[in-house]
């Protein structure tokens, strides 16, 4: 004790210089890091800069939206790359996009934007009601199912989900103090928060079936052709199935064979779309935590 004080006393000039420097070293890079970017200097023109979170051995991106937004590009064979700095979103969400000069967030609003810009309706064929239709399957998955699904993640099977992200033991203190505080303060206001673990686990289960029952036969939501909808859908049901912890009532009945036809549409898009998934995981299973594919 003596010693550490002593020390302090002898070198109290050099101390504070040096915290200086690290607090301004600090401060310049998160200027930097938020600097304006220039399309064609920072990165190139007609190619969409997706900021998403890191991906990992179970899945290529761990954020719903992240894997809504991705399939959309896939589809629509438009140029991207993958940037994993993910903070300083303008709606601080992920994903985020750059592109042409634009900064933008929200899947849902880089899509229409996307859409407008390169000319896309992936809807065309679809009635005016269908639209409609296809719109309230969308937001029902992207408002209820994928807050059931961040309570299964994020309170019932948070240390699984610690195993899953790769965190050590200070990592998962990290996580623990900012982000499930965070995760239970969002969950509280959406409402999924104020239900059992049972009741939330129930929940899961109905909804899948209910999905189920809308999805039929069919190839797709809204019949033989895909739709921004079935983005949105893979987008999550995609993270229930792969990247749930196994003891959740919803991700065992996606790993069975009861519910086929959503088992069958899930495979459809990736092996379609993704046809790149296993080494995508592979090279994440490589790496730790990242996939820089
Ligand atoms: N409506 C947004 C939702 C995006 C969203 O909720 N992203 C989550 C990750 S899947 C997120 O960024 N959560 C961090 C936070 O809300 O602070 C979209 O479609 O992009």
């Amino acid at each position: 004790m003596d010693l550490t004080r002593d020390f302090i006393k002898d070198n109290k000039s050099y101390l504070a210089a040096g915290a200086v420097v690290v607090g301004a070293t600090c401060f310049l890079y998160k200027r930097w890091r938020k600097r304006t970017r220039i399309c064609g200097v920072d990165y190139p023109k007609d190619t969409v800069i997706l900021h998403v979170f890191p991906g990992n051995k179970y899945i290529p991106n761990m954020g719903h939206f992240v894997m809504k937004l991705e399939t959309y590009l896939r589809i629509n064979k438009i140029p991207y790359q993958l940037d994993f700095n993910y903070q300083n979103g303008p709606k601080k969400k992920v994903p985020w996009i750059e592109y042409n000069g634009v900064t933008m967030g929200d899947s849902q609003l880089i899509i229409e934007y996307l859409n407008k810009q390169l000319n896309i309706d992936m809807n065309s064929h679809l009635s005016k009601q269908e639209r409609a239709i296809a719109w309230a399957v969308q937001k029902w998955l992207e408002e209820y199912t994928y807050w059931l699904n961040v309570f299964t993640r994020w309170v019932i099977g948070w240390d699984d989900m610690m195993r899953y992200v790769n965190a050590t033991k200070l990592m998962a203190l990290f996580y623990t103090i900012f982000m499930k505080r965070q995760a239970v303060k969002y969950l509280y206001t959406v409402g999924v928060g104020r239900h059992s673990n049972e009741e939330i686990q129930e929940m899961v289960v109905k909804d899948l079936k209910q999905f189920s029952e809308v999805l039929g036969d069919k190839r797709f939501i809204m019949g033989e052709t895909i739709t921004e909808t079935d983005c949105a859908a893979f987008g999550i049901i995609s993270q229930i199935r792969w990247c749930t912890p196994e003891n959740c009532p919803g991700h065992k009945l996606l790993q069975s064979d009861e519910l086929k036809n959503v088992t069958a549409y899930l495979d459809r898009i990736k092996d379609t779309y993704w046809a790149d998934w296993d080494d995508i995981l592979a090279a994440a299973g490589k790496k730790g935590i990242k996939n820089n594919y």
